[in-house]
């Protein structure tokens, strides 16, 4: 017989029901000051039709506060005549004209982006769109490439004006805000970004209007080396289009920012709610995206998205590519400040994979059967929360580092949560190793933070250590440890901080812990003896 990968819990306890869609759905998107939605809300009977809902109808906005769209009339572009001299033209209609024209190889396609983004005509090489499709494809893949999807995703992209005709706000820093787009709007912004025709995003300067956002235009993924994962993600990429342009997917997605502000965030050290209160689920075995159901965390940067849009290949940038419509966050999501988190719920798996970092393949189609909530939103939610990269224990273990990091996980694990309310939240949390790889933070620490933010939040965790059966089986000892010693959240957070004064050695906090408690019930224990001794005629 097999032995079980899991520890702790029964995962029907994170889910709060015996299956994984038993736990309430999220909020229904309801247009307001602080949700935009960007097409007409349908009725449930016109979700069972299956049609993609119809986009709302809003002004052409040009300003700070919005996506600069390629297709506002706004948007110019400088053109030089027969006599050298500069016109500004339309974007839209270069960017039509290019793409209009046929297209049957990479250098095409290289040509028609570089036509509306002729600065970059002697730095952007695309060598690694060149590799894909005369080296790395097979011939008559790359060729069904060009015949058919091609065509579709230019479409797609030209159907912009039609698509999006409500302006798009921009999430930005220090505010709590939510946008909703159907998945049909995604896939065209999304075709946009595939031919980068998002105007000012195209530069990395400190004193570009975008330096606080990540990137959005492709150009960096095809004008890197080529590495091997640089070409699985591009192969998961075209999948995502060939999918989307056979059958146009009929969903939608929120994507929230929440902001809280430093008054209002849990002190840490008076916190009362126990670990034993909290329950725990730890499996090595299965990855976050298989945890159907619950809240998926998304190891993130800082700039959504990572280096997925680059060289990145570690956590979230294969959970972008393998489910792109999450990429179009990087579109409108500022720079994460350290008390925000984004939620995205309804976003869509279309891939397989195998690997990881380097190793990392695509392996084929993916169909997505999880269900849709009453707003036609799949029941998947993605959390971004972004650690902090730390290069040694040193710098990691420090009280002001482990209250940012308490905070940043508590803001986003208590999303949507009743915080006068005693009642544990559902669903619970798929989260790990956060932090842990790239950058390079201690799993001994990262999964006590979690602990801790998930008990004060109240939201049941489920913690998959990717492989590590050992990591498991100390998480939950040490869990188990706590909740004997009805240690609470509070407690916790004085001994890490003491530990912190000690001298910190790697895989050593929980065997502080352990002696601590230990200690601890010793002195009790002591206590009752001490007063046990003392003769009876002296207790007054
Ligand atoms: N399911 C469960 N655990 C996983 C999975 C998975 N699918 N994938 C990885 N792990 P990392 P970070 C475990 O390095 O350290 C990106 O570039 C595995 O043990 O992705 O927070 C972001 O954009 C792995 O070592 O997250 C940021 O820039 C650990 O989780 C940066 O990396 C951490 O995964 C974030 O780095």
């Amino acid at each position: 017989m097999c032995e079980q990968s899991w520890r702790g819990v029964p995962i029907s306890e994170i889910y709060g029901s015996q299956n994984p869609w038993g736990a309430p759905e999220f909020p229904l998107i309801v247009p307001s000051s602080n949700h935009a939605v960007l097409y007409h809300v349908p009725s449930i009977n016109q979700l069972v039709n299956d049609a993609p809902p119809k986009p709302r109808v809003g002004k052409d906005i040009w300003t700070h506060d919005f996506v600069r769209m390629p297709c506002s009339r706004q948007s110019l572009y400088p053109v030089e005549d027969g006599n050298g001299e500069s016109h500004l033209k339309k974007r839209w209609a270069i960017i039509e004209q290019a793409l209009s024209k046929p297209m049957s190889t990479s250098q095409d396609l290289a040509n028609s982006i570089l036509s509306y983004n002729t600065k970059f005509k002697t730095t952007w090489k695309f060598q690694a769109l060149h590799k894909l499709f005369n080296e790395y494809l097979e011939e008559d893949e790359a060729q069904y490439f060009f015949n058919v999807t091609l065509p579709e995703i230019v479409k797609l992209a030209l159907a912009l004006p039609k698509l999006v005709q409500c302006p798009i706000p921009l999430l930005k820093q220090n505010k709590s805000m939510s946008i909703s787009l159907s998945q049909q709007q995604i896939a065209s912004l999304l075709a946009n970004a595939f031919f980068c025709t998002f105007p000012r995003r195209n530069t990395t300067k400190q004193t570009s209007e975008y330096a606080s956002y990540p990137y959005i235009n492709f150009n960096r993924l095809y004008n890197s080396s080529g590495s091997e994962s640089t070409l699985e993600k591009l192969k998961c990429i075209c999948h995502y289009f060939r999918r989307v342009c056979t059958k146009v997917p009929t969903g939608a997605v929120t994507f929230s920012r929440r902001c809280v502000a430093t008054s209002s965030m849990p002190r840490w050290p008076l916190v009362q709610d126990t670990i034993a209160g909290l329950p725990v689920h730890v499996d090595s075995e299965t990855t976050i995206e298989e945890a159907h159901g619950l809240i998926q965390v998304d190891f993130a940067n800082k700039f959504l998205g990572g280096g997925v849009l680059n060289f990145g290949c570690v956590q979230e940038e294969i959970r972008f590519v393998i489910c792109p419509e999450l990429m179009i966050s990087m579109l409108f999501t500022e720079m994460l400040l350290s008390n925000e988190a984004i939620m995205i719920i309804g976003s869509e798996r279309y891939s397989t994979y195998s690997g990881y970092g380097g190793s990392f393949h695509w392996t084929g189609d993916y169909k997505d059967t999880t269900p849709f909530d009453s707003s036609g939103r799949k029941r998947c939610a993605v959390l971004a929360i972004d650690a902090l990269p730390y290069s040694s224990l040193r710098h990691e273990y420090d009280k002001n580092k482990i209250t940012r990091e308490l905070n940043k996980a508590w803001v986003g694990l208590s999303f949507g949560t009743d915080q006068k309310s005693q009642e544990r939240e559902f669903p619970g949390v798929a989260t790990g190793n956060w932090g842990c790889g790239a950058f390079g933070g201690s799993p001994q620490l990262k999964s006590l933070i979690q602990i801790m933010a998930c008990s004060c939040a109240r939201r049941p965790m489920a913690y998959f250590t990717f492989g590590d059966a050992q990591l498991r089986d100390e998480i939950i000892n040490v869990y188990n440890l706590l909740s004997t010693h009805n240690v609470t959240v509070g407690q916790l957070f004085k001994y890490i901080v003491e530990y912190t004064s000690t001298t910190i050695r790697p895989n050593h906090l929980h065997q502080f812990l352990q002696q601590k408690l230990l200690d601890g019930t010793r002195n009790k224990l002591s206590d009752v003896m001490e007063v046990s001794d003392i003769p009876m005629e002296t207790i007054k």
